[in-house]
């Protein structure tokens, strides 16, 4: 479009202007695309988190209560699964990524808008699938284990093909960014001038793109083998069960960086505008997240040490877990780099930022002894195990979730939130979590295996305090969630820039207009350029970027 043009079509409404149910339901408009996810993937956290908290009220005594054990079993499959698969891992790639991919890089929209849309239906029939599994529900935690798995009565085949809709929206999703990020950059915009952000959901996309058809063809080969009789994984049918678990774990392990590094994206975002400062190094964080993308291939069978692999293989697989330390670490060291010194200002966002860092360094630490060989003999499948997963899962990506959430919050919805509110939601979440999951490295040094509905009496006081702190937790999210709700209808309007952040989506109205940019901008420096005066020092940013 001529410069004219786009002046005459300027009058343009934001992009919530439109009501109606048709005027969503066939949108290509990345940013409505992006709040759709945005909705239904917080229904799975939001249900998901219902199951926790009955799956804490049936631990908060060791002996029988409320439901039976294979009800137990049933709830902590339907968790991991909602959490994991229609949770966690499209969460903010799908939403936030969506929304802001194309704001940040300067674009009007994804590469293939249509295709994006189809990706979230197909996504929809994969929930629509999996949920309907629970026809007859599955007993057999979200990890699906063979032999057991190829032969309990629950509806595995239904959970395998939802699970396979799942996986393939976000293969489709992945190969649109992937596209979106090499073609649709603003005029300037270099790869290293771009956002933290981008650079974090572009290796998630590699990752997304390369693991997701491994797990698609894993349950392929499970539904083939209980509908057809197939001998892949079953030994009484000729089958190898590892050969399950190294698929399994070949696309897991993975995964685990797909649900981190965007919420690491959000970090490297959040703390220099909060602390004033430009990141401290830039190409270091943006090289550790490819970094991080590749050597999360080498390590899945840190998860099956006790599996019966050969010793040799453990000790390679535990030397090689080490190595991600490594590009982790140095993000890590990078943000607390640019917080030193910077004028930290406590709103919101960045305390889920620090919230992020504190509990994420617990998490990953953990995640080492868990890599450590002779540790995870002693530890594999114990309260340690899941005290580390929530650690990096709900401490790492979910605080994330929460800082892109109260960052953004005024560019989706054009209101500000309640900064009283949110503060004391944190003041409840922070704790809360802390006094629920952090009993669970003791229980698990000390023995108490993961899975269990019943216990010995031994556990029963740090069971009893892991589950009240999870009603602390639970409150601090519905305080949370009410804020964002409330703050709709009630919140000040949100002015274009409420932060002064530089990435391009704070240049545009709050919430952006329909095609985003009037103008496509040209880029002449990187975005982080805080605390200096921009233009007198123009010729150093060129440099730096
Ligand atoms: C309110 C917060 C939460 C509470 C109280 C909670 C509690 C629990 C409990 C009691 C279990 C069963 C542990 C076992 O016996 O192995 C469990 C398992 C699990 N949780 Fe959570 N959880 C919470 C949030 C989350 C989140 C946010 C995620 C991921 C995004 C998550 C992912 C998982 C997974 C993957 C399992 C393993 C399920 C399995 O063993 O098949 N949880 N959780
Ligand atoms: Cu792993």
């Amino acid at each position: 479009m001529s410069n004219e043009a786009v002046a005459a079509h300027a009058h343009h409404e934001d992009y919530l202007a439109h009501k109606g149910f048709r005027s969503w339901a066939l949108t290509l408009d990345h940013k409505r695309i992006g709040v759709m996810y945005l909705f239904t993937t917080l229904f799975f956290f939001l249900t998901g988190g219902v199951l926790a908290l009955l799956l804490r009220l049936k631990l908060l005594t060791p002996g029988p209560a409320l439901f039976t054990d294979h009800t137990y079993n049933v709830l902590f499959t339907m968790h991991g699964v909602m959490m994991i698969f229609l949770f966690i891992i499209p969460a903010i790639p799908s939403s936030l990524g969506n929304f802001f991919i194309p704001l940040l890089i300067g674009a009007r929209d994804v590469a293939f808008p249509r295709l994006n849309l189809l990706s979230y239906y197909v996504f929809l029939a994969g929930i629509v699938v999996t949920i309907g599994s629970l026809v007859s529900p599955m007993d057999t935690g979200w990890t699906f284990y063979t032999p057991y798995s190829a032969r309990t009565g629950a509806a595995i085949t239904t959970l395998t093909l939802g699970l396979f809709l799942v996986g393939m929206s976000s293969v489709l999703t992945g190969l649109n960014f992937i596209v979106t990020i090499h073609t649709l950059r603003a005029p300037g915009m270099s790869w290293y001038r771009m956002p933290l952000f981008i650079w974090a959901m572009y290796a998630t996309s590699v990752i997304q793109v390369l693991s997701t058809p491994v797990i698609a063809i894993t349950l392929l080969l499970l539904a083939a083998e209980r509908l057809f009789g197939v001998g892949f994984f079953d030994p009484a049918k000729g089958g190898d069960p590892l050969l399950f678990q190294h698929f399994f774990w070949f696309y897991s392990h993975p995964v685990v960086y797909v649900m981190i590094l965007p919420a690491m994206g959000i970090i490297s975002e959040v703390i220099p505008v909060f602390a004033r400062k430009p990141i401290f190094g830039y190409r270091a964080i943006a090289y550790s997240a490819l970094a991080i993308a590749f050597i999360g291939f080498l390590v899945w069978g840190h998860h099956m040490f006790v599996s019966g692999m050969s010793t040799t293989a453990g000790v390679i697989f535990s030397f090689l877990t080490f190595f991600v330390a490594v590009p982790t670490g140095v993000k890590i060291f990078n943000w607390i780099a640019t917080l030193y010194r910077g004028s930290i200002a406590l709103d919101s966002p960045m305390l889920w930022a620090l919230a992020f860092i504190f509990l994420f360094i617990i998490g990953g630490l953990t995640g080492l002894f868990l890599g450590a060989l002779a540790v995870d003999v002693h530890v594999h499948d114990t309260y340690f195990l899941v005290a580390h997963f929530h650690y990096t899962m709900m401490g790492g990506t979910v605080m994330g979730l929460f800082a892109g959430l109260h960052y953004w919050y005024p560019k989706i919805s054009g209101k500000m939130l309640n900064e009283r509110l949110a503060k004391i939601a944190w003041c409840l979440i922070v704790p809360g979590f802390n006094i629920t999951f952090f009993p669970m490295f003791i229980l698990g040094v000390q023995g108490m295996p993961r899975r269990w509905a019943e216990y010995p009496e031994k556990y029963q006081g740090l069971n009893t305090l892991a589950t009240v702190g999870s009603w602390i937790l639970a409150a601090g999210i519905i305080i949370m969630f009410v804020n964002f709700w409330r703050s709709l209808h009630r919140g000040a309007t949100a002015p274009a820039n409420p932060w002064q952040g530089n990435t391009l989506e704070w240049q545009i109205s709050s919430p952006p207009p329909e095609e985003n940019f009037e103008v496509i901008p040209t880029i002449h420096e990187w975005p982080y350029n805080y605390g200096t005066d921009r233009r007198a020092h123009d010729g150093e940013h060129h440099r730096q970027a």
